[in-house]
């Protein structure tokens, strides 16, 4: 998650006319939204300057807690909650606490979270709350058969919930295969089906898989995997699920070439048909998103290093409404500021 920008070229979405920031008082990124209770919540990274250099692991992203926001109305107050999750609570952490999701189940709240274990090595957390906007309480270990980062969960209309994961260079997934830590950095070749993000459904008491990961595989128009070589295209890291119209949505960042792309499917475990762009590079190298309905619209959410004057590790999260054409594709957003 890290590296020159080599091109921004490519920005052809249409520019949104309002954009929303969530915050000026903190730098935010790789916001998850969801609406509980009738209110719209935010789960954000919380950037911060730790001095670390840059480099092509991400060292740079340094984060060590969480904070959770909300709001009532869109373009209204939005709060700050404080402190819901430090990494010195999670006894298991080692670095980095990298972008979180949250879900609901019942009157308990979850918070899923990605960071590296003493060993260096990416794992997915989870801590509970009695309330949205915590603070949580982290359990004692990893989820057990999770690995690699950026975790959300699709809380599905029949009442399943599924945990989708996973994320190229720093987030490690190239270090795994069949669910086993291979320790090295292993690619399939640029012409064979690129890695995909993982799926599993949850488990009844949400801090459990009740099943091993598995691929959820994006195709291209003429139904083959996507390949390692199109890297305008390849999962990268950020996969998001939501439904719309009986469909599956799952939007991902590619990375290297810094989109947020999407693709459709009628499972939850895919395979998803590739679609398009959703929204065009932004300021900074990462680029991740959340989409959510709230109040009678649809809602992208994003970062940018707007508010750093453009550096990488200092982001800040945003919202824009999002459109969906009468064919169920989503109309392309360019909201790239200098
Ligand atoms: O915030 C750290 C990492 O940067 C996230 O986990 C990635 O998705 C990228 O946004």
């Amino acid at each position: 998650v890290s590296g020159e920008i080599d091109s921004v070229t490519d920005t052809i979405g249409i520019v949104p006319e309002e954009v929303y920031e969530l915050t000026s008082e903190l730098y935010t990124a790789d916001p998850s939204a969801h609406v509980f209770e009738g209110k719209l919540y935010v789960y954000p990274s919380h950037d911060y300057e730790s001095g670390i250099p840059e480099d092509d692991l991400g060292s740079h992203f340094n984060m060590e807690d969480y904070h959770v926001f909300s709001m009532d109305t869109v373009g209204g107050t939005v709060t700050d909650h404080g402190l819901a999750l430090h990494i010195k609570d999670v006894p298991w952490a080692g670095r980095q606490m990298w972008a979180p999701d949250a879900a609901k189940k019942g009157d308990e709240y979850f918070l899923y979270f990605p960071v590296k274990d003493k060993e260096d090595v990416f794992h997915i957390g989870v801590a509970k709350s009695d309330n949205p906007e915590g603070p949580f309480k982290a359990m004692d270990t990893p989820i057990e058969g999770t690995y690699s980062m950026d975790p959300s969960v699709l809380e599905d209309s029949d009442g399943k919930y599924y945990m989708y994961f996973g994320g190229l260079w720093g987030g490690q997934l190239q270090k795994w295969s069949n669910n086993e830590y291979i320790g090295e950095d292993t690619y399939p070749a640029d012409d064979a089906p690129a890695l995909s993000p993982k799926v599993a459904l949850l488990a009844d008491d949400m801090v459990s898989l009740a099943e091993e990961p598995k691929d959820a595989v994006i195709l291209d128009e003429n139904g083959e995997p996507i390949t390692t070589g199109d890297n305008n295209r390849r999962f990268f890291e950020a996969a998001w699920v939501h439904r719309y119209n009986g469909k599956y949505y799952l939007s991902y960042s590619t990375g290297d070439t810094h989109k947020i792309v999407y693709a459709t499917s009628d499972s939850p475990y895919g395979p998803f048909t590739y679609q398009g762009v959703i929204l065009d590079p932004v300021l900074g190298w990462t680029n991740h998103h959340s989409i959510v309905e709230y109040q009678g619209k649809w809602w992208l959410f994003f970062h940018d290093s707007s508010m750093s004057g453009g550096k990488t590790h200092l982001r800040s999260v945003k919202m824009t409404e999002l459109t969906y054409n009468p064919d169920g594709t989503i109309q392309r957003i360019n909201a790239l500021v200098e």
